[in-house]
């Protein structure tokens, strides 16, 4: 990849297009994450309780990229689960908050398949959980990065799992493993307090609508405040020292 070119006329250095584009992609996070993304299709139905292991990896901080699951709901019960391999949990935004899964054509019902995602430990015990995006209206859910439950989690192999609005994961003697929260949909919820064992054994209730379909679930990097305003600085400094070179007059052959 060829990011400078060298001007025999002038013997200036020039950033090359890709180069400026390049450094505008990084300032204003525009780079298209499709393009890097790991992407992993459903394989038949996943399993509900095991995993279905995807091969997928924390992506680089601040690389853009994503982890992208794609797969279908089969029927109202049907719950899919998918293990992800992270380095940085606490980073890490959940959602299915897109035009797949928000579509509404049939199958799918109005306003696209109201889903649940559920983030578990390697055992299977509960982490957070969101029905429905915090503050965006929509059936579609969103567990945003630096939430209080995933502050403090340690690198390791994580679960994935969506169901439908109704369908709860609970342990081997049915008690539901996440918080209610007043029955706020929108609410970002972690374990429920008094449960034992505290890890999933099955999944408890129906979706009372019907609607099945395809989805697909998003999983990137968000980086804190603070790494924001540092790449932000240094895309600037990038920018600055580009414009430099563009404008600075050709050095004289003496
Ligand atoms: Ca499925
Ligand atoms: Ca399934
Ligand atoms: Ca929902």
């Amino acid at each position: 990849m060829q990011l400078f070119s060298f001007n025999s006329r002038s013997r200036s250095l020039r950033p090359s297009t890709l180069a400026r584009v390049a450094a505008v992609a990084v300032l204003f996070g525009i780079g298209n994450p499709l393009l890097n993304a790991q992407v992993f299709t459903e394989i038949g139905d996943a399993p509900q309780t095991g995993g279905q292991a995807t091969g997928l990896n924390q992506p680089a901080p601040g690389s853009n990229t994503t982890m992208t699951i794609n797969g279908t709901l089969l029927s109202p019960n049907d719950v899919d689960l998918f293990q992800i391999n992270l380095t940085n949990p606490g980073n890490l935004q959940y959602s299915t908050v897109n035009p797949i899964t928000g579509s509404a054509v049939p199958p799918h019902g109005p306003g696209g398949l109201d889903t649940q995602l559920f983030l578990f430990d390697s055992l299977f015990r509960p982490v957070v959980m969101n029905d429905d995006a915090p503050g965006l209206n929509v059936l579609q859910s969103l567990i945003p990065g630096h939430n209080a439950f995933t502050a403090a989690l340690a690198a390791g192999v994580y679960y994935i799992a969506i169901s439908l609005s109704g369908v709860d994961p609970a342990n081997v003697a049915n008690q539901l493993l996440f918080a209610m929260n007043g029955g706020n949909t929108q609410a970002v919820r972690g374990p429920a307090s008094g449960t034992s064992p505290n890890t999933l054994s099955q999944w408890s209730g129906s979706a009372n609508f019907t609607e099945l379909g395809a989805y697909q679930i998003n999983i990137s990097n968000v980086p804190d405040s603070g790494s924001t305003l540092l790449l932000i600085g240094v895309a600037f400094m990038g920018l600055a020292l580009l414009h430099r070179r563009v404008t600075a007059p050709a050095p004289s052959r003496g």
